[in-house]
């Protein structure tokens, strides 16, 4: 048995490398291109590899110190006649460290670049090229991350400057297999809870069950859906003097004719024009699913909270059929009286806060359909015709819709149509 020293191999021209992790201890018994350490320059990341089989006795090194070439490293105990009996390495096959740290791709910030390190085995799968220069782990790191089949993209870092170490990459698979692991998706940050009873008197309410639901559903509707709302104003002067003239005589037969059963009749159209508004995304086959019926939600203020009653197939009612279809399910929707089918296949929804008031605002989409169409008050404007301004009755609407279905273009080529369709209503009598 003799004791030798390990020492830093040429760096070349790299001064102050900095260990990023130490790989063994002393009393481990080493193989021959163990990796010792990994060490990091600002271009690459390389191990250190035990030059011949033995015992580590001592280190000289810890994490996040700079070494140089030929700094001493630490010291191990070799049995001098088993490594002359089976020398492990042909000398002239180590190459210098620099030399592989030449190699490596400049790459901005701190990028692990893979480097050969003897001995390693060639069956290994391939390194997923998307997940390389995302995850800052060492060669060694990558390689056992490898022949357990870990990617490395899910494994959380704790060593230095957030490097993924080996044992990370032991405690991710330990705690898979515990059953613990759920898919890493980062937590949405919680927005702390003040107790206002120290400021002040205060009442508590539980949140009615519809709340409840419809919150939930809405929450994950604004953080999974990069939502786009797109405002547009029509002309409905023509429109409402229609409807005015209509309203007498389906008053008569018992329907309540309002602005909202001809928005509903247009956006039954519309969807026809435009199917990708009648599109539901599944994202996990990466598919839209397209709809051939059209069943329109309208979103319904009640004393419990928002509900969404569904008219269906309202592309195959009349203007009048809808109206009645809006005041039946308005009605049982205040009554608290609608049933789970009352509200289930709804294709687009329709949300009218025109009857209150408002100028526009950003509705959220009601998931998995893929746009909703916001109505707020009309008013009078004065627009610009044949050379003079004249008072017309101008409706805003605000559309918002799934950017990853639809485009900007396609939504305002959606409104423009609606619009242009609102301004002639005789087509939707
Ligand atoms: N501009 C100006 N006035 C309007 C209008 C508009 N866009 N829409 C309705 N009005 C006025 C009309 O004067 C109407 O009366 P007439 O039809 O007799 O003229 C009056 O408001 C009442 O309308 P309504 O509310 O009875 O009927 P509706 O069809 O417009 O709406 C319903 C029905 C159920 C959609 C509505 O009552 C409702 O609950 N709206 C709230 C929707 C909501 O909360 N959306 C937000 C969801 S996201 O938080």
């Amino acid at each position: 048995m003799a004791l030798k020293e390990i020492r830093i191999p040429d760096l070349g021209s790299f001064k102050d490398v900095m260990v990023i992790e130490l790989l063994v201890q002393p009393g481990d018994f080493l193989e021959v291109n163990t990796p010792i350490a990994t060490l990091e320059t600002e271009k690459a990341t390389i191990d250190l590899p035990a030059p011949s089989a033995g015992i580590l006795k001592s280190l000289h090194i810890e994490r996040g110190a700079k070494v140089n070439s030929s700094d001493l490293v630490g010291m191990f105990e070799v049995d001098e006649a088993a490594a002359v009996a089976e020398p492990a390495v042909p000398a002239a096959s180590v190459p210098p460290v620099a030399a592989t740290m030449r190699d490596a791709p400049l790459l901005p910030e701190p990028v692990t670049a893979p480097a050969p390190i003897l001995g390693a085995h060639t069956d290994l799968a391939p390194i997923q090229d998307a997940t390389v220069p995302r995850v800052h782990a060492g060669p060694s790191v990558r390689r056992f991350a490898r022949e357990l089949g870990v990617d490395l993209s899910r494994v959380q870092g704790s060593g230095l400057k957030s490097r993924i170490t080996h044992d990370d990459v032991k405690a991710w698979v330990k705690q898979v297999f515990q059953g613990g692991l759920q898919v890493a998706v980062p937590a949405l940050p919680k927005i702390p809870f003040v107790d206002y009873s120290a400021f002040g008197a205060i009442d508590i309410q539980p949140l009615s069950r519809v709340r409840r639901i419809s919150g939930s559903r809405l929450h994950a509707s604004w953080v999974n859906i990069p939502h786009v709302t797109q405002f547009d104003e029509v002309d409905i002067t023509v429109l409402e003097t229609r409807r005015q003239a209509l309203k007498a005589e389906t008053l008569a037969r018992g329907i309540k004719l309002t602005l909202l059963a001809f928005i509903v009749v247009a956006c039954a159209r519309a969807l026809k024009q435009f199917p990708n508004f009648n599109a539901s995304l599944d994202e996990t086959a990466q598919k839209l699913v397209l709809k051939k019926f059209c069943h329109i939600g309208f979103a319904a203020d009640t004393p419990t909270g928002l509900l969404v009653p569904v008219i269906s197939d309202a592309d195959r009612k009349d203007l009048f059929t809808i109206a009645r279809d809006l005041t039946a399910l308005s009605e049982r929707a205040r009554l608290g009286k609608l049933s789970g089918a009352d509200m289930q296949g709804g294709c687009f929804t329709v949300s009218s806060l025109g009857g209150i008031g408002g100028t526009a605002f950003t509705p959220i989409i009601n998931a998995p359909e893929v746009a909703i169409l916001g109505v707020s008050r009309s008013v009078m404007k004065p627009v610009w015709q044949d050379g003079a301004f004249v008072p017309r009755l101008i409706l805003p609407l605000s559309l918002s819709f799934d950017h990853r279905v639809i485009d900007g273009a396609e939504g305002v080529r959606f409104t423009s149509w609606l619009s242009e369709t609102l301004g002639r209503p005789e087509a939707l009598v």
